[in-house]
């Protein structure tokens, strides 16, 4: 017996000794391996001489006042400042020497309110916030001020990337409010976890496990979404299931809701338009039927009881077989404003989708939106917002911006964007979207002289409108990463920073992204920011180059399928998209086609329709265009089209090398898997060109110009398989 014993106490002492040092291996290697799990929140410590400098400015946390919200700025500040500095940066109740850092609003706080910074920080409103340097009782201090605690949290996130990306704060002097309200994450989650278009594990939704447990994730989802500033998420499919908003439902996201409100973040739901009939047995949607109407509003004072701050409903209605007020020969008004009268009285809105295209006979898809709810300006309830998705197909790699932006003045406008790379290589691809996005919110629609730019519409200093957002389809999921392709991270980063600020440029928020997610090494800083700038147009390249769209596989939308016709509708099939024949490629939308140019302001339509005035990114989707028509490159259409796919193929190889070189500067974890992530795109780009020239040939019936390779495969070994078929890449 006692031998047994002492055996088993020395087998556990061995044991304990093991696992002490498996710790340490795994504390070493932890050091250097990243999984990517913090994204751009990581904290390790700033270099020796950085950190020093910064150590005289910041000694302590000094955040009065007791809230969930003030709790967390608290930990976020005193968990990102001692793991930047590399030690302790305590919280304090009181300034007691130089170096504090004072956060909070004028009522919660009296040090902040003793600044009396009443007027400034009333013009910045409740999510502005004002960082300066100060003193304050006889210490110099640092104090982030807001009107509402979350402003003074985002200002803490603020304070924080100034010390990641190594910034001075020595004489801080920072004014900043969001110039959209709404920013917010649409995810097309559903309720049995699976994601549509998601490329990155699950939902981060656990509705089984819902309200009882809440995975402890979704307070870094949230944190994540607090330090860029988004604040609002949709977390239903728009493909919506009424489920969602049954008695259940509702308190699970209710459990959502209350995890999400400390870091500002408002919950929203995706409303089926037919959930009276499914969800209580109504005999009808109708938007009219006044029973309708009030089961609506019953339904809104349910959330409302358990959700005080509940955002609203966002609505696919008509669209791709969901139902809505057309389903009963009601318009689109009629449906909005129906919903909009239930979410008034709790100050909710209706984002009412744009994305709507009825097929008619020889219509054309890119003209469907605007002729469905332009009649419509001005009949809106003003907690209406449209939803417009930044170009008339479908998030295309390029697109002209959407002809709705400046056409509805009475209206209020949303963008909508798709973070998530539905056809831009799921989460196989590094595409950085930030200049994707800028294209758009740059682009100007004219309709109020020069300079009436998307992202003037958006924010309402064009036409004046009182609700303003922008919504970006989300690309996270379960993986420990978030979002699949470590370069994912900062397209969710880029969507949050332009929703806060849409003037924002790209290098900007590339820089930032970078340094605080991968590396600050000056020369490693330099390559991946231009990889990330270049490769939205390498992308446009090997895909979808001059103004192609819309030519992937069908169904999935990964890889190419130029040929294929096989879809009932016609407005699903690639050929009816880049309209290939003996005479030439691309669809006319002028006045000799269908048109569409007329949708926009005379200026910008005189543009488009104009063959030698079309920018030529744009050629192929405004105009039908001779295989040999001279391009300002002095090349005929088809060696330049060919050019373009070699150069996209070039791109990705030449990213590969510089990506490699800097093995030992990024953490192996991440370089590596950005590495094997980087030869998939290689071979999809290569596939794209191949594939596309192949099948263009077959009209053009030109040979390859000088300097494009001959193709790996035959064409009819690429219409065989898609490139999901031939391996599995993550998905
Ligand atoms: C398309 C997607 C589809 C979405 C639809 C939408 O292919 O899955 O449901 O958009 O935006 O891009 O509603």
């Amino acid at each position: 017996m006692k031998k047994t014993h002492q055996r088993r106490r020395r087998t556990s002492t061995l044991g304990l000794v093991c696992f002490a040092f498996a710790l340490q291996l795994l504390a070493v290697s932890s050091a250097k391996a990243d999984d990517g799990y913090r994204l751009w929140l990581r904290y390790d410590p700033l270099p020796a001489n950085v950190s020093k400098e910064y150590r005289a400015l910041v000694t302590s946390v000094v955040v009065q006042g007791q809230s969930q919200t003030l709790d967390a700025v608290r930990a976020e500040l005193v968990g990102g400042l001692t793991g930047l500095l590399g030690g302790a940066v305590p919280a304090a109740l009181k300034v007691e020497r130089d170096g504090a850092v004072v956060v909070g609003t004028p009522s919660n706080s009296p040090l902040v309110d003793s600044l009396d910074w009443g007027r400034q920080l009333a013009a910045l409103g409740p999510e502005g916030f004002r960082i300066r340097s100060a003193r304050v009782g006889g210490h110099n201090v640092t104090v982030i001020a807001s009107q509402g605690e979350v402003g003074a949290l985002y200002g803490a996130f603020h304070f924080l990337r100034l010390l990641q990306t190594e910034r001075p704060i020595n004489r801080l002097d920072v004014s900043e409010r969001p110039r959209l309200q709404l920013r917010v994450l649409n995810h097309w989650d559903n309720l049995d976890r699976s994601v549509e278009r998601g490329y990155a594990g699950r939902s981060l939704w656990d509705w089984d496990a819902l309200p009882q447990k809440v995975d402890p994730r979704l307070v870094d989802y949230a944190r994540a979404n607090a330090s860029i500033g988004i604040n609002g998420s949709v977390l239903n499919n728009v493909n919506s299931n009424s489920k969602s908003l049954g008695a259940d439902y509702l308190q699970k996201t209710k459990a959502i809701a209350d995890t999400f409100r400390p870091y500002g973040v408002r919950v929203y739901l995706s409303a089926r338009f037919s959930a009276p009939i499914e969800l209580d047995g109504l005999k009808t949607a109708d938007p009219l039927d006044p029973e309708v109407a009030a089961w609506w509003k019953r339904k809104a004072d349910e959330i409302y009881k358990l959700i005080p701050d509940f955002g609203g409903f966002l609505v696919k209605a008509n669209s791709e077989g969901q139902p809505g007020p057309r389903t009963y020969n009601r318009d689109h008004v009629d449906g909005a404003n129906m919903l909009a009268a239930a979410l008034a009285p709790h100050k909710g809105v209706v984002i009412w989708r744009a994305f709507v295209y009825d097929a008619k006979p020889g219509y054309d898809r890119a003209a469907a939106a605007y002729e469905q709810l332009q009649p419509f300006d001005g009949k809106f309830a003003p907690n209406v917002l449209l939803q417009v998705k930044n170009g008339a197909i479908d998030f295309q790699p390029r697109e002209p911006f959407h002809p709705l932006f400046g056409a509805m003045p009475k209206t209020q406008m949303m963008l909508e964007a798709q973070i998530t790379q539905e056809y831009l290589g799921h989460s196989n691809h590094l595409v950085f979207l930030a200049p994707m996005w800028r294209e758009v919110l740059d682009s100007d629609t004219r309709v109020k002289g020069k300079g009436s730019t998307v992202s003037k519409v958006l924010d309402g200093t064009l036409f004046g409108q009182k609700i303003t957002g922008m919504a970006g389809v989300a690309n996270t999921g379960t993986d420990r990463n978030w979002t699949g392709h470590d370069f994912g991270q900062a397209n969710w980063y880029a969507f949050g920073r332009l929703a806060w600020n849409p003037d924002a440029p790209s290098k900007q928020i590339a820089d930032e992204w970078i340094k605080m997610t991968l590396t600050r090494e000056p020369k490693a800083l330099a390559v991946v920011e231009r990889i990330m700038l270049e490769s939205r147009g390498a992308v446009v390249d090997y895909m979808t180059p001059l103004g192609l769209h819309h030519i992937m596989w069908g169904g999935h939308h990964y890889g190419p399928a130029p040929w294929e016709n096989k879809f009932e509708r016609a407005d699903w099939n690639p050929v009816y998209y880049h309209k290939a024949d003996a005479a030439g490629l691309g669809f006319d939308r002028t006045a000799t086609g269908s048109n569409a140019v007329a949708q926009y302001s005379p200026e910008v339509r005189a543009v488009f329709a104009d063959p030698s005035a079309v920018p030529e990114k744009y050629l192929l989707w405004f105009q039908h265009v001779p295989w040999d028509r001279r391009m300002s490159s002095g090349r005929i259409l088809w060696d330049e089209l060919a050019l373009h796919y070699q150069r996209g193929v070039d791109w990705v190889r030449a990213a590969r090398k510089d990506w490699d070189s800097l093995s030992g500067v990024i953490d192996p974890e991440r370089h590596g898997a950005v590495a094997r992530k980087l030869e998939i795109q290689e071979r999809d780009a290569v596939a794209w060109r191949d594939a596309c020239l192949l099948y263009f040939q077959t009209f053009s019936k030109r040979p390859l110009p000088r300097g494009v390779e001959p193709a790996r495969k035959t064409l009819e070994e690429y219409k065989a398989k898609s490139l999901l078929q031939i391996d599995s890449p993550d998905h």
